[in-house]
């Protein structure tokens, strides 16, 4: 006989946890938990009610189950993934798809009848022994437009705990929201354990994508980026439903530029993976809204973001004091931190690599015991931290916190920026001509070195339109055409730029700016999208004149820019703009429905650096467009 959900629920929960879920009186959730108490058949079952008491139950949980050890300092703990599981599985996830529904060939899928069939196969008995903890949040602020409620089933603690630092409770949202059928639901399982508490199985790791339910299913792995559901899982879900309803989610961060008389304008900006989305979010001098993932929606003419996070799941390898003065601060203050894959020391302390300390010559990492010049199974030897080593804390430990984290219209967007590793083409900032120009030839045309956030081999130049393609869960031409179309409906339209933090001389292949140069180049931008100064219009963009960028460096940075430096910086490289022009028009031919203004503004772009090459030839310093 088939049991009743409710059956299940009395049978499995005990009495103050099923207290706690009849508060919410919607049939579709008890429904799914039953569902998979059912099938995965956890040994214990915890309901999270966003209460201190229910995050502080969690957060000993990932003590007790071994998922994460205490460190030295208060508040802070370490957390490790499995030697192969340190980053987002492309191969392995993939949407299901019912059939006759194509999304192109550069988005995994499988068909949706099998996927579901294999996924619940793996899933059978999986939290075997485990505790299975269901929590409730909100994407993005509670009680606003923006808001998607989700509900999280995960017998990894560790999943739990950084979800409870990284999003906003959403217990009250769905009592409130009653029967209401739209929220997301994630369901994931680590699966069984080795020594170290790392998933054993990750042959068998999958993360598959339903969105005909607004399901996620995850199973057989930790690393957060395959696991935490609110974050790149969400985004998948959130994509669909932005096409539908004619607002974007987008891999953007949001923050406040300050310009001058205290005027605060705010900017987004899109980022492959470790290519600076983080530390530029930090920057210092500014205020951070977001890091990671970003919502617009149109208001009343207006492009309004929100974050749908309230933490940090960073990019640890390379932060210092010197340069990241505000996330040192947090790493090394009494904070409620979880660091993932760095190095701990016999005596509790984490260390990364990148920083301008000295590393202990042996302690515990993602490789179990460690020592320098230790080598794995292929014989390559292991750093001290995984280079996509991170640390999980909330936004309010950062003393440059925005104000408006949590407003719910969200704040209007003045610029968007888009940006990527990218060592040879782009100049470091550049302004785009207009929304559509913006669009293709800046977010649609990012090309990034690939970086060890997803598996596989870093360094190949790979098309990243608007530094979202991991995450598109519509047809990229679509979701260009649903850019386009978001930027006619404002009256007021942002201002888009490129920036390249990774432009290197051509000859002795170092890096022409410095980290921290990205300082100016966002208070250049805040002065452009403000009209308050002039630039100099090029084949690619407006970009900016050497006194403007010479007055800024004084004054952000107390440095002195020389003409040299900016001459090699802003040099205009034919050849390479035109090689990547022909990459990624190639790329639009290949597509099926790509809308004729991507070749036009491509055409005209391409048309512009044959001009200007006819004029100048191949190498063209800045002055000569003056
Ligand atoms: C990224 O890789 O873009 C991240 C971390 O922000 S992950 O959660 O893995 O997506
Ligand atoms: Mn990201």
């Amino acid at each position: 006989m088939i049991k009743d959900f409710m059956e299940i629920l009395e049978e499995r929960l005990d009495r103050e946890n099923y207290r706690k879920l009849m508060l919410i009186k919607n049939p579709l959730v008890h429904s799914i938990i039953a569902k998979y108490i059912e099938h995965c058949n956890p040994k214990k079952i915890f309901i999270s009610d966003g209460t201190r008491k229910s995050l502080e139950y969690i957060r000993e949980a990932a003590i007790r189950s071994g998922e994460e050890k205490k460190l030295k300092i208060k508040g802070h703990t370490v957390h490790f993934d499995g030697y192969y599981d340190q980053a987002r599985d492309r191969e392995n996830t993939r949407f299901l798809l019912p059939k006759g529904v194509d999304l192109g060939s550069s988005i995994k899928s499988i068909d949706r009848e099998e996927g579901l069939k294999e996924i619940h196969e793996l899933m059978h008995g999986i939290m075997y022994g485990h505790e299975l903890y269901i929590c409730f949040y909100s994407l993005g602020p509670t009680n606003s437009v923006f808001s998607i409620p989700c509900l999280q089933l995960t017998d990894s603690s560790y999943v739990a705990h950084s979800e409870n630092i990284l999003y906003r409770q959403g217990y009250k949202e769905f009592i409130e929201r009653g029967e209401n059928k739209y929220f997301f639901r994630f369901i994931h399982s680590e699966g069984r354990l080795d020594e170290y508490k790392t998933s054993k199985d990750i042959d068998k790791r999958r993360i598959y994508i339903d969105l005909e339910e607004d399901t996620v299913y995850s199973v057989n792995t930790q690393y957060g980026g395959n696991t935490i559901g609110l974050k790149k899982l969400a985004m998948r879900l959130a994509i669909n439903h932005a096409a539908k309803e004619g607002w974007l989610t987008e891999h953007m961060l949001i923050m406040g530029v300050h310009g001058p008389k205290n005027r605060v304008t705010y900017f987004t900006g899109a980022f492959p993976s470790m290519c600076g989305k983080t530390s530029t979010a930090m920057l210092d001098n500014e205020t951070i809204v977001g890091d990671d993932i970003a919502y617009i929606r149109e208001i009343d003419g207006i492009a309004r973001a929100v974050n749908v996070e309230q933490g940090v799941f960073g990019i640890i390898k390379g932060i210092n004091s010197k340069d990241d003065p505000v996330q040192w601060d947090v790493l090394h203050s009494e904070n409620e931190i979880i660091f993932s894959n760095v190095l701990v020391s016999k005596n509790g302390f984490v260390y990364w690599d990148g920083t301008n300390r000295d590393i202990p010559k042996e302690g515990f990492n993602h490789s179990g015991e460690w020592w320098s010049g230790k080598k794995d199974r292929e014989g390559n030897e292991i750093p001290c931290s995984h280079p996509n080593a991170r640390f999980t804390v909330a936004l309010k430990a950062f003393k440059n916190l925005d104000s408006e984290l949590d407003n719910p219209k969200g704040v209007e967007v003045g610029a968007i920026v888009y940006g990527g590793r990218d060592s040879d083409t782009w100049v470091p900032v550049q302004e785009a001509f207009n929304w559509e120009h913006g669009i293709i030839a800046k977010g649609a045309s990012i090309e990034s070195e690939r970086t060890a956030a997803v598996l596989g081999r870093e360094g190949v130049r790979e098309f990243n339109p608007m530094s979202n393609l991991d995450f598109l869960s519509i047809s990229i031409p679509r979701y260009i055409e649903i850019n386009l179309e978001f930027g006619r409906k404002l009256k007021r339209q942002p201002k888009i730029f490129a920036v390249n933090y990774f432009i290197r001389d051509r000859y002795t292949k170092k890096y022409l700016t410095e980290k921290n140069d990205k300082k100016v180049w966002y208070k250049w931008m805040e002065l452009r999208v403000h009209n308050d100064i002039p630039a100099i219009e090029t084949p690619t963009g407006y970009i900016p004149y050497y006194e403007h960028l010479k007055a800024l460096f004084r004054k952000t940075l107390n440095k002195k820019y020389s003409k040299r430096d900016y001459i090699k910086q802003f040099m205009i490289r034919i050849p390479e703009n035109l090689n990547k022009n022909q990459r990624i028009r190639r790329i639009y031919e290949n597509m099926k429905d790509v809308s004729t203004v991507v070749f036009d503004v491509l055409d005209e772009e391409k048309e512009r650096l044959i001009e200007a090459e006819r004029r100048y030839g191949d190498y063209i310093p800045p002055q000569s467009f003056i």
